[in-house]
């Protein structure tokens, strides 16, 4: 009976261990839930209330305020009845359905808080024709000022992973023609994904890729790990301390 309950513990431990290093990695959102109905094409807006990284489901999500010096040109896009009025208002808010179009390099997010080595920065795009755009990213400090030698790259899978999560219509605040059934997808990150973080403590992301400035970002979020993580091993060391006992009196 014991050596049975020690193998079950053991592969707890293990399945713990295990999420815990998969979650260490650039990858894609691979589901989530939402607001409203994202079936068929979405024409109204709606936001995450969790999304699936590397096995790992966030719920605690966070959202941070997008900035640009000097003037920024590009438009925006939106689905039906949601004019976001500027760029920025488009990437500093949770609304999945509206975002900015091609962005130029230097244009950063701050969440307003020290971002941890607990915390998943997310970001989702615009992924026309069914494919995402290479997403590069380095790390600011609280007063928006880029940390030299942080950046990561997702490469040529783009922002996005193996599908689109939802397809929508969108409008452009150009006035140009609609875009419709374009993709949205998403990746995360942590910390340790980005190279020398060095010891000024991040705040943000920027946008680096200079490359191609062709990235659609709709939302820019931290998703914490959720507390049930911490539940669930203090009832794992709450179980061997069971067990120990058991033994003790056998
Ligand atoms: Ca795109
Ligand atoms: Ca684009
Ligand atoms: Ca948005």
């Amino acid at each position: 009976m014991i050596t049975k309950i020690h193998k079950t513990f053991t592969a707890t431990v293990a399945a713990i261990f295990l999420s815990s290093v998969s979650m260490a990695a650039v990858a894609p959102i691979t589901a989530a839930t939402f607001s409203g109905s994202v079936a068929g094409t979405v024409t109204d807006p709606v936001s995450f209330t969790s999304i699936t990284v590397g096995g790992q489901v966030y719920s605690n999500l966070e959202y941070g305020t997008a900035s640009y010096t000097g003037t920024l040109t590009n438009q925006y896009y939106y689905t039906a009845g949601e004019d976001p009025g500027t760029n920025l208002a488009a990437l500093s808010n949770n609304i999945l359905t509206d975002g900015i179009l091609n962005i130029p390099r230097y244009l950063s997010v701050n969440f307003g808080r020290a971002i941890t080595s607990e915390d998943l920065i997310f970001v989702t795009e615009l992924a026309s024709n069914g494919a995402g755009e290479t997403l590069a990213l380095g790390l600011i400090d609280s007063s928006n000022e880029r940390i030299s030698g942080t950046a990561v790259l997702f490469g040529d899978v783009g922002a996005g992973g193996p599908g689109d999560l939802f397809t929508m219509n969108v409008l452009r605040s150009s006035g140009d023609n609609d875009i419709n059934g374009v993709g949205v997808q998403g990746s995360g990150m942590f910390l340790s994904d980005f190279g020398s973080p060095g010891s000024t403590v991040p705040y943000g992301i920027y946008f680096s890729n200079s490359s191609e400035n062709e990235l659609d970002p709709s939302v820019v979020g931290l998703a914490t790990i959720p507390e049930p993580s911490s539940i669930a091993l203090v009832l794992v060391f709450a179980g061997v301390f069971v067990i120990r006992a058991r033994r003790r009196r056998c």
